[in-house]
């Protein structure tokens, strides 16, 4: 007899709880064994994920529950990832909608449930995190059912069912109060509402490919939902290609889900999620399907980028320092690799041999190719995220986001300036608990580069800032840069203590005592608008040999630091970051300052 089959994804905004939850229905449905040294949040393996605590890969698991076999799919909850979640609710048959019992619904729960109810799925809501300080079960309820309605939800999809939850203690209940020990009623809603899983056995193959990746040893591998019919190992199977290409390959690997593992078998029947190897060119949203008989599934469609930015090799004069791989060809090479498993990306060469144009959904997906390409041993330079402009019946439009801000009721006003002078349009302002507003915008995505920064200033740290794509608009006109200069070393030369804290008047310093630097390169920002180049090694008159930096008569203010996300929004358009293995600088484009000023004179001419 065949096995029953369901399928399901967890979706939330960031944070919500989905990976925890995760956590717990496999170690209760008995995946690990006694005493196995499980970690947490054990579906977040990559290293990146585990150093940023975030979901950055969505990825299948499977466990049984009363002779049902649920396919469980862990997705990314940031908004930079919204693209790879909507291509994964095309292989579940329902989702589990997890809501933060004290943040309630945010953008990425709105973005995430868009799609869900649009293809048709009824969710199961979740009200996570009961335990936490602050939760309001009830209230978040009401939102949940207020952001269906404003969904246009069918009557269907509006008769949810409600677990409430803590992810973290492994505890579901029906109701608020009520005792619980596990997560049995969270596992029993699943079973009683999510449909099984069924194609038909008889018909030709037809497997939808939601997601890929790639293996050293058996190359790329396809992962989706065997909509209808069988695939055995050995079988020749027809790939559907996007541009309407037919290719015959041989499957050689076929591979069901078990706990956290991939396990070969034999043949992938219809209702389950497998993955498949053997087929060189497989790309996401592409259809496997009998060679006899080929039927297309719809194809899916992917979200056009909304960010771009210029990758190339490094000339600082400190280049190949540290890098294994320096030159345009490593860097060229290292992005048509990113492209065989990233979907969302797009790379394009531009005039200059040594740059190419890398475009992305967000500045998190950019940062994550950046960080793991330093980790392998590349050397590069990058400059400012633009955004991407379109047309629409002759003019530009460009990418608005969906902000929403939490913070307290005292800096609502502050936040509300700040926002306006970068063209961002309130849509609703809301008094939350414990003396916090709320407040959402529609704001320009253009206008959100380098606000974080700021927003972390005037809300003193407390603020809560999350935002998502929104739509494409006509263009909103003149936003401000970067309203401060920077300080910019004037030679190659080794900081000096006491010339740093006799810069200390003039702005904030990025660089501590000892830390090589060129000419060109930028160690501070100025107090002024105007950039200025400072010697960061001049010292006392060395009346004896004291080792540079320690002087004990001189106090320094601690440097400030950058994550690369910061830096990414810091630097303006005439300056770059130089990213090695072991360092990330800001430097001008022209290092000599003399040919800076010939260049913005030349430019002020035009
Ligand atoms: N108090 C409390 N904390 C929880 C609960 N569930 C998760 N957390 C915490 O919330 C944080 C985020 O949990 P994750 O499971 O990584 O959330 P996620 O939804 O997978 O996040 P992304 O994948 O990055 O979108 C972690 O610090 C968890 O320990 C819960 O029920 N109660
Ligand atoms: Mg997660």
């Amino acid at each position: 007899m065949m096995r029953k089959i369901k399928n399901i994804a967890i979706v939330a905004h960031v944070d919500h709880g989905k990976t925890t939850l995760v956590d717990a229905m496999l170690k209760q449905a008995g995946v690990f064994r006694k005493n196995q040294e499980v970690a947490e949040r054990v579906m977040d393996s990559n290293d990146l994920e585990r150093e940023r605590g975030i979901t950055i890969f969505s990825k299948n698991a499977a466990f049984h529950y009363k002779d049902v076999k649920i396919n469980i799919v862990d997705t990314p909850g940031h908004s930079d990832f919204g693209g790879e979640v909507q291509r994964i609710l095309k292989m579940v048959d329902s989702v589990l909608l997890l809501v933060d019992a004290v943040e309630g619904p945010m953008p990425q729960t709105k973005y995430v449930l868009k799609n869900a109810l649009s293809l048709g799925l009824k969710p199961i809501v979740v009200i996570n995190k009961i335990d936490r300080k602050g939760s309001r079960p009830e209230a978040v309820l009401d939102m949940v059912l207020d952001l269906f309605i404003e969904l246009n939800a069918s009557d269907e999809q509006l008769d949810f069912p409600v677990v409430y939850a803590s992810a973290k203690r492994g505890v579901a209940m029906h109701g608020v109060d009520d005792e619980s020990r596990d997560l049995t009623p969270l596992l029993d809603t699943m079973l009683e509402h999510v449909p099984d899983s069924e194609g038909d056995l008889e018909h030709p193959l037809q497997m939808l490919v939601s997601a890929i990746e790639y293996d050293n040893y058996i190359g790329k591998i396809g992962t989706g939902k065997v909509v209808n019919g069988a695939v055995r190992q050995g079988d020749e199977v027809l790939l559907l290609k996007r541009s309407g290409d037919r290719i015959l390959y041989r499957v050689s690997r076929i591979f069901s889900y078990e706990g956290l593992k991939k396990i070969p078998v034999e043949e992938g029947v219809a209702g389950d999620i497998v993955s498949i190897a053997g087929l060189e060119t497989v790309d996401v949203g592409e259809t496997i399907a009998d060679r006899e008989n080929p039927i297309p599934l719809p194809l899916i469609e992917i979200d056009e980028p909304t960010l771009s930015m210029t990758f190339m090799v490094n000339d600082s004069p400190f280049a190949g320092k540290d890098g294994k791989y320096v030159t345009s060809r490593n860097l060229w090479d290292r992005l048509q690799k990113e492209l065989q498993t990233n979907v969302s990306i797009r790379v394009e060469r531009t005039e200059r041999a040594e740059a190419f144009t890398v475009k992305a959904r967000g500045e998190l997906q950019l940062a994550v190719l950046i960080e793991n390409m330093r980790r392998e041993g590349y050397e590069f330079q990058v400059s400012k995220p633009r955004v991407i402009y379109r047309e629409l019946k002759g003019k530009r439009t460009e990418p608005i986001e969906l902000a929403v801000i939490d913070v307290a009721d005292e800096f609502a006003g502050v936040v509300i300036e700040k926002l306006g002078v970068r063209k961002g349009q309130m849509v609703n302002m809301s008094n939350g608990n414990d003396g916090y507003t709320r407040l959402e915008f529609k704001v320009p995505a253009r206008g959100l580069i380098g606000f974080r920064n700021e927003f972390m200033t005037v809300t003193r740290g407390t603020g809560i800032l999350n935002h998502t794509f929104y739509e494409y608009e006509y263009e909103k006109g003149e936003i401000p840069g970067r309203s401060r200069g920077v300080l910019i070393s004037q030679s190659k030369c080794k900081s000096v203590g006491y010339a740093l804290f006799n810069l200390q008047p003039r702005g904030e310093l990025f660089i501590g005592p000892g830390v090589d630097t060129y000419e060109g390169m930028i160690v501070g920002e100025h107090s002024r608008d105007n950039d200025l180049v400072v010697n960061v090694a001049k010292g006392k008159k060395l009346t004896n040999t004291r080792a540079s930096g320690s002087d004990e008569a001189i106090r320094l203010t601690p440097p400030r630091e950058f994550s690369l996300e910061q830096a990414m929004e810091f630097i303006a358009d005439d300056e770059l970051l130089e990213i090695t293995p072991r360092h990330i600088r800001m430097r001008k484009k022209i290092l000599n300052a003399m040919d800076r000023r010939k260049a913005a004179n030349m430019a002020s001419w035009s």
